[in-house]
């Protein structure tokens, strides 16, 4: 099978926002030019040889080092789905604000680095340590209010058992090194949680004993929990768990009579992906579909589905639907507390058959 790479959708053309064609999934990997792009300002030009990470805040042994020095120190390779906490809100009626993302504001794919637990180890965490920012070396006024009032820099904090457990402080996707546009020279990879959390263009890494409260920490990538009955804003965090359908797409045509494989991907932030159902008469009977990746930790696993079109011409709307191994299953409608980000429920394509 020819595996087709790049051609991805323009969102936003400064900052570079770029979508995945999703109806083009053919790779377990996604391909570095494939996958998609999502930037907040203009993405800064880092020389790899004057690059430093700075690892500072509540720790005992502050210290900056080098990628040569990062690079050289013992490194982990994992599989891991980035998917945009608002990626396929241009399903959302009405329509929210922010880039309409439809199907491909997420990718599959190997990143290399250095576990963040090995350089925090090295910097010797004070006591009362709880959060580490995450900071990248882009900056600008964000493009939603309300606004900072300067410039800020692109930052997000990790609670400190995820910082200690899995955050990997990355310089190779796919085995190659990262794209500008992805991050070069250096990003982390915070696996199972959306991708906002997962800052590129890494320079800065800030141990603090209490709560970050920075602008995509609560203005932005937050939502509405609640606490007593009152609603209170939290940080976006574990992906919920999602399948899509990358092919048929919407209004194809389809041929009345034949069989149909609909194929797809699905993910999730904690657990692993069990099982994903189809439905080809709008919900009213599902049937399995098969997967075609086994399960690997915070990957996703492609699925695939024969379905036998009806001899009769119409409309036909599918959806797919994802569970995993902590009981977690799509909602067949959105969830208002997130607006306009984790747009997870079971999402309708609509055919046409003829
Ligand atoms: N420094 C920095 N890191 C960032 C961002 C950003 O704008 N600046 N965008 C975040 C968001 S919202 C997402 S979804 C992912 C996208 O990663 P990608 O562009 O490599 O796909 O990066 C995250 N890390
Ligand atoms: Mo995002």
């Amino acid at each position: 099978m020819s595996t087709s790479a790049g051609g991805l959708i323009i969102r936003q053309e400064e900052p570079r926002n770029l979508e995945f064609p999703f109806d083009r999934l053919d790779s377990y990997l996604t391909p570095v030019e494939s996958f998609y792009i999502r930037s907040h300002f203009h993405a800064p030009t880092i020389q790899p040889d004057s690059y430093r990470l700075t690892m500072d805040g509540a720790v005992k042994n502050p210290f900056a080092i080098t990628l040569k020095e990062l690079k050289s120190l013992p490194g982990k390779t994992i599989v891991a789905t980035l998917e945009c906490a608002g990626n396929s809100r241009v399903f959302l009626v009405p329509q929210r604000p922010g880039a309409q993302w439809e199907l491909g504001a997420v990718g599959n794919a190997e990143w290399t680095g250095v576990p963040l637990a090995t350089l925090l180890d090295r910097a010797g965490l004070n006591r009362n340590a709880r959060e580490v920012v995450l900071e990248g070396a882009d900056r600008g006024l964000p493009a939603e209010l309300p606004r900072p009032p300067e410039a800020i820099s692109y930052s997000r904090s990790v609670p400190l058992d995820k910082a200690l457990d899995d955050v990997l402080v990355a310089y190779a996707m796919n085995g190659s090194d990262l794209p500008q546009d992805h991050g070069f020279p250096v990003r982390a990879i915070v696996p199972g949680h959306y991708g906002m959390a997962s800052v590129k263009w890494l320079t800065h890494v800030r141990v603090l004993e209490e709560q970050f409260q920075g602008y995509w920490q609560t203005i932005d990538y937050g939502f509405w929990d609640e606490v007593g009955g009152i609603p209170v804003r939290r940080p976006l965090s574990e992906m919920r768990i999602k399948s899509e359908i990358a092919r048929p797409s919407t209004f194809e045509v389809l041929p009345k009579g034949r069989t149909y494989t609909i194929y797809g991907a699905a993910w999730c932030g904690t657990g692993d992906v069990v099982s994903v159902e189809l439905t080809t008469d709008g919900g009213r009977s599902w049937a399995n579909a098969k997967f075609l990746d086994p399960i690997r930790p915070h990957g996703w696993r492609r699925w695939n589905y024969d379905w036998e079109i009806p001899d009769r011409p119409g409309r036909f709307t599918l959806k797919s639907r994802a569970k995993n191994t902590v009981g977690e299953s799509q909602p067949d409608e959105f969830n208002e507390r997130y607006f306009s980000y984790v747009v997870n429920h079971t999402l309708p394509i609509e055919v046409v058959v003829q």
